[in-house]
C-alpha cells in the first residue's frame, strides 16, 4: 500500500455562509475545522483567512492568530494561501509569508478566474518565490492550465525553488483547464520525476478528479474551498465529511493516508522555524 497525502482546503476566498452555513470563516471556526479535518485523515490544511465581515484578507494578525490556534490544537501541517482573494492586491498577499507558515501556495500566472481576475505579475511571483526560499517556507506551485507548468519550471531554472518541487493541478476553474482526466494527464505527464503533486477538482468534478489523482499515484485535496456539496443537491455538513469520503476512497484503492509526520518527510519540508 503506498501513502497518499490528503489536504483539506477549509474555506477558500469565494464562498460565504449564505452558500453553505457550515463554511468556517472566523479563526476559531477555521481551527475547529482544521482539527476535524485532521481527525478525519487530512495531513495538511490549506488556509485562507477572512476579516470580521467575512471577506478574504491578508491581515497578518488574523493569519498569525489562525495558524497559532490550529498549531495549538493538533499536529496537522498548515499551508497558508498567498492567493488570498481576487480583490486583495498582490503587494498585500505576498506579506503573508511573514506569518511564517511551514508551507504556502505560489500562484505563478495571472488568469481570468470565474467572474473575476487573478493577478500574479511575473516580478511579484519571482519576489515571493525568493522570499519563501529565504524563510524556508515550502511553496506549492498552483497549476491551473497547461502552460502554467512551464512558468513554474522556469522559476526552478532561475534557482528560485528548492527540490523536491510540489505542485497542485487545479482543474475546473472557469479561466483554467477543465476538470477532466485528459487535462490532468496532460499536465501530470510533464511534471518532473521526483516531484510531489496533488489533484484538485473545483466544483462538480471534485470527487471524480481527486479519485483519478489518487489512482494515478498522486496526492489529493478536497474541502469546502473546492466544493460545497457532497453530491448534487446535498450540501457538505463539514470539511471533515469531505475529507472522510476521500480517505475512504484512498483506502479502497490501497493508498494509505499519510499522517502529518509522514507528509512532512514525503514533501521534504524545511524544519519548523
Ligand atoms: N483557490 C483555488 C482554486 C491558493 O489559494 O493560493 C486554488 C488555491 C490557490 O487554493
Ligand atoms: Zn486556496
Amino acid at each position: 500500500m503506498s501513502t497518499a497525502i490528503i489536504t483539506a482546503a477549509l474555506t477558500g476566498p469565494i464562498a460565504t455562509k449564505a452558500d453553505n452555513p457550515a463554511l468556517p470563516t472566523s479563526p476559531e471556526e477555521i481551527a475547529d475545522a482544521a482539527v476535524g479535518a485532521w481527525e478525519a485523515g487530512a495531513a495538511i490544511v490549506h488556509v485562507h483567512v477572512r476579516d470580521a465581515q467575512g471577506a478574504p484578507t491578508a491581515d497578518l494578525d488574523i493569519a498569525r492568530r489562525t495558524v497559532g490556534l490550529i498549531e495549538d490544537r493538533c499536529p496537522v501541517l498548515v499551508q497558508l494561501s498567498t492567493g488570498v482573494g481576487l480583490d486583495v492586491p498582490f503587494s498585500d498577499r505576498e506579506k503573508l509569508v511573514l506569518a511564517r507558515p511551514r508551507m504556502a501556495t505560489l500562484n505563478v500566472c495571472s488568469m481570468s478566474f470565474g467572474a473575476g481576475e487573478f493577478r500574479n505579475p511575473p516580478d511579484g511571483v519571482r519576489r515571493l518565490a525568493a522570499r519563501m526560499r529565504e524563510l524556508d517556507i515550502k511553496p506549492e506551485l498552483e497549476i491551473y492550465d497547461t502552460g502554467h507548468l512551464e512558468v513554474a519550471l522556469a522559476l526552478h531554472d532561475e534557482g528560485l525553488l528548492a527540490e523536491p518541487l510540489q505542485f497542485s493541478v487545479v482543474l475546473g476553474v472557469r479561466g483554467g483547464a477543465p476538470a477532466t482526466a485528459s487535462s490532468l494527464l496532460s499536465i501530470v505527464s510533464r511534471i518532473p520525476e521526483g516531484s510531489a503533486w496533488q489533484a484538485i477538482g473545483i466544483g462538480r468534478a471534485n470527487l471524480e478528479l481527486t479519485t483519478i489523482g489518487l489512482a494515478l499515484g498522486g496526492n489529493a485535496r478536497t474541502g469546502m474551498e473546492d466544493t460545497l456539496l457532497m453530491r448534487r443537491g446535498v450540501p457538505a455538513g463539514s470539511n471533515a465529511q469531505l475529507v472522510a469520503r476521500l480517505v475512504n476512497i484512498a483506502r479502497a484503492i490501497e493508498r494509505d493516508p499519510a499522517d502529518p509526520e509522514q507528509a512532512e518527510k514525503l514533501l521534504s519540508l524545511p524544519q519548523a522555524g
